[in-house]
């Protein structure tokens, strides 16, 4: 008897002493699912136990860090139906430390974070780190804690863990368009506050475009009375019908300055950074309709544009407006407008940088037009590109003097880049690597892989857009491609456009789970990143997204499709998936596939006569794709030649 208990004795110290010795780092072991994944996790035997008398103490006389402490208790109260309490000192359960001495391996936004049973300590050198191990101890918890009703017969346990964590960027964005489609005030904290979840600290406001003014400048009223309202159109943007002569503009919306302001702290309270962009000189149909003597052509029946069709696009990233949307860079008029929409942006927003777009600006207006000829002449400026840079170089003396930093789209380095301005390399990433060279500071942000826009999964299912960008291509994507100077990288982000996305289910459909990617792409060292080990995390995640909420998409269980011609002309068609495991079944004969039907294989020769091919992916024998279904015309056009 004696003897049997110290061989289990001896074998449970032996378990422990190797469980303690697990250095795990992107671990999914023992019930942590952690994205993103930190630097460096141990985990050892046991749990903390949360319940309805855990107590928190943080430091006396730091309030941010006792807002922190709150936003915990907030975030914990609505599924657990706990209230817990916190202190200023003492002793406690979980306890926040800002550390005295600053621990240089954590730098301004890492932490340390060690629980066992009946214990949880959160340290950092400031309140940021802090914020990021909360979200980590979240992460920890059951994933019903993201419910925001309460749960019962939960154990809210967290595992015993000591996590040594920091962020490889500084940088970590995410854009959101709220021109194209208008999204409300509530919901923009919503965003903001699910980037925070995930460590995102940048948010990028694309607050201006040709389909709408989103932003409250006071002494330019017209930009928001006309500028934010267009036509009411449901159908495919960039295919509606432009608006019809006395049609009211009832759709739209716009942020006061109160709004904007409650915003900006929201997010500060979150960490996160609020970078406006005002995007001139093109992109700016909706200026032009409230203030139509800004643009060359002077054009006013201009309307804010309901996404109807104004460009023709001959690839190669080359276009022609047909409407002139925009800015006359010759006249002092703009520059005057201009410098009043910087003095209200500047004294709304805290953050350092500025964004003024400077993307796709159609120069043919310009080129066409005598008095701006004579400017080019007198200036010795030789094309539409050295005219762009001068109209740059204008609004970036503008940001200055109102004491911010301008940033702009790659297209700022064509005609000569402004001097201290930041490039946001979105054609690809060699805007990057050519401003990074020119020793200015670098956002990586290229499309098609960190376009939240394109479509993430099978084709005909997903939304309209012209190019993908998988779950997998944007997690193994290399952001700091060969060449570049790593030295002026600030980091990376990714950009939600919403020409296609009129809802808010949509926006969380396309945001997630590839907003999981780059967090963790922009957050974790990139030698600890796998795609294998992280696959499983986002599938746990897809829970804790079901708990919240959110629409987030299912598009990775769908099968890639590749079409081929064989020797004998016949169309051969290949599949594969993104997540291993997955058993494809099809038909070819106008039925509804599932396991009593072929299971894929090896590639399928398409019958001639077939008018369809429809397929669905199951997982241990329950179907969890898509039915997806292609005519036979579908499949001749995806030949690949
Ligand atoms: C290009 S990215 C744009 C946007 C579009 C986006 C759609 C950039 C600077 N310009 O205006 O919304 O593509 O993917």
């Amino acid at each position: 008897m004696m003897l049997n208990r110290k061989i289990v004795i001896a074998i449970l110290c032996a378990m422990s002493f190797a469980l303690s010795c697990t250095q795990h780092n992107n671990v999914r072991a023992q019930n942590i699912s952690l994205i993103p994944a930190p630097v460096s996790l141990k985990q050892e035997p046991g749990h903390f136990l949360l319940t309805n008398t855990t107590t928190i103490s943080v430091p006396a006389k730091q309030p941010e860090v006792a807002r922190i402490a709150q936003y915990l208790i907030d975030k914990i109260k609505p599924a657990t139906g706990y209230t817990l309490t916190s202190s200023e000192g003492g002793k406690a359960h979980i306890t926040f430390t800002l550390n005295a001495k600053p621990d240089a391996r954590l730098g301004k936004e890492g932490y340390t974070l060690h629980t066992e049973a009946g214990k949880v300590d959160i340290a950092a050198n400031t309140p940021a780190g802090l914020f990021y191990g909360v979200q980590t101890f979240l992460q920890l918890l059951p994933e019903e804690i993201e419910s925001t009703t309460p749960v019962r017969d939960v154990e809210w346990k967290a595992a015993a863990v000591t996590i040594l964590d920091y962020p490889r960027f500084g940088w970590r964005g995410q854009m959101f368009d709220v021109s194209r489609h208008f999204f409300t005030k509530e919901y923009v904290k919503k965003y903001i506050d699910r980037m925070a979840r995930y460590k995102m600290n940048r948010f990028h406001w694309h607050l201006t475009d040709d389909n709408g003014w989103r932003v409250e400048i006071k002494s330019l009223p017209r930009l928001t009375s006309v500028g934010a309202w267009r036509v009411p159109r449901v159908g495919t943007f960039g295919s509606n019908e432009p608006p019809k002569a006395g049609e009211a503009a009832t759709d739209g919306g716009f942020y006061t300055q109160a709004d904007i302001k409650e915003i900006v702290q929201y997010a500060k309270d979150r960490y996160i950074e609020v970078l406006p962009e005002i995007d001139v000189p093109g992109h700016s149909m909706a200026a032009l309709a409230s203030y139509p003597e800004l643009s060359v052509t002077n054009d006013t029946t201009l309307k804010v544009n309901p996404g109807s069709s104004f460009s023709t696009w001959f690839g190669n990233g080359k276009f022609e407006m047909h409407l002139d949307n925009t800015f006359d860079p010759t006249d002092e008029k703009v520059y005057q407008f201009l410098d009043k929409v910087f003095t209200e942006i500047a004294a709304m927003f805290p953050f350092e940088y500025i964004h003024m777009g400077g993307d796709e600006c159609y120069k043919g207006f310009w080129e066409r037009d005598k008095g701006v000829q004579a400017f080019m002449k007198k200036k010795n400026i030789k094309n539409g590109e050295e005219l762009q840079a001068y109209f740059v170089k204008r609004v970036d003396r503008i940001i200055q003097s109102k004491k911010k930093k301008m940033m702009g789209w790659d297209e700022i380095l064509e005609g000569g880049i402004a001097p201290g301005a930041a490039v946001m390399s979105w054609r690809g990433t060699k805007g990057g690597i050519e401003a990074s060279h020119l020793k200015h500071p670098v956002v990586m942000s290229p499309a098609p892989v960190y376009y939240l826009d394109m479509y993430q999964g099978e084709r005909s299912i997903e939304p309209p857009v012209y190019s993908s960008a998988r779950l997998r291509e944007v997690y193994t994507f290399n952001l700091l491609p060969a060449g570049i100077d790593t030295t002026y990288v600030l980091g990376a982000q990714g950009n939600l456009w919403t020409e296609q996305i009129p809802t808010e289910p949509q926006v969380e459909y396309m945001t997630y789970p590839r907003a999981l990617a780059m967090a963790e792409s922009f957050w974790t060292p990139e030698k600890h990143k796998s795609w294998e080990d992280f696959l499983p995390r986002v599938e746990d995640h897809f829970k804790r997204l079901d708990a919240a909420h959110i629409n987030y998409a299912r598009s990775i269980y769908d099968p890639i499709i590749a079409v081929k011609k064989n020797a004998a002309g016949k169309l051969l068609i290949e599949l594969s998936t993104e997540v291993p495991g997955l058993d494809i079944y099809y038909t070819v004969d106008n039925t509804i596939p599932n396991q009593y039907y072929p299971r894929y294989t090896a590639p399928v020769e398409y019958p001639d006569g077939a008018d369809n091919f429809r397929l669905i992916t199951y997982r241990k024998g329950e179907p969890i794709g898509h039915l997806i279904s292609l005519k036979t015309e579908d499949l001749e056009k995806r030949v690949k030649k």
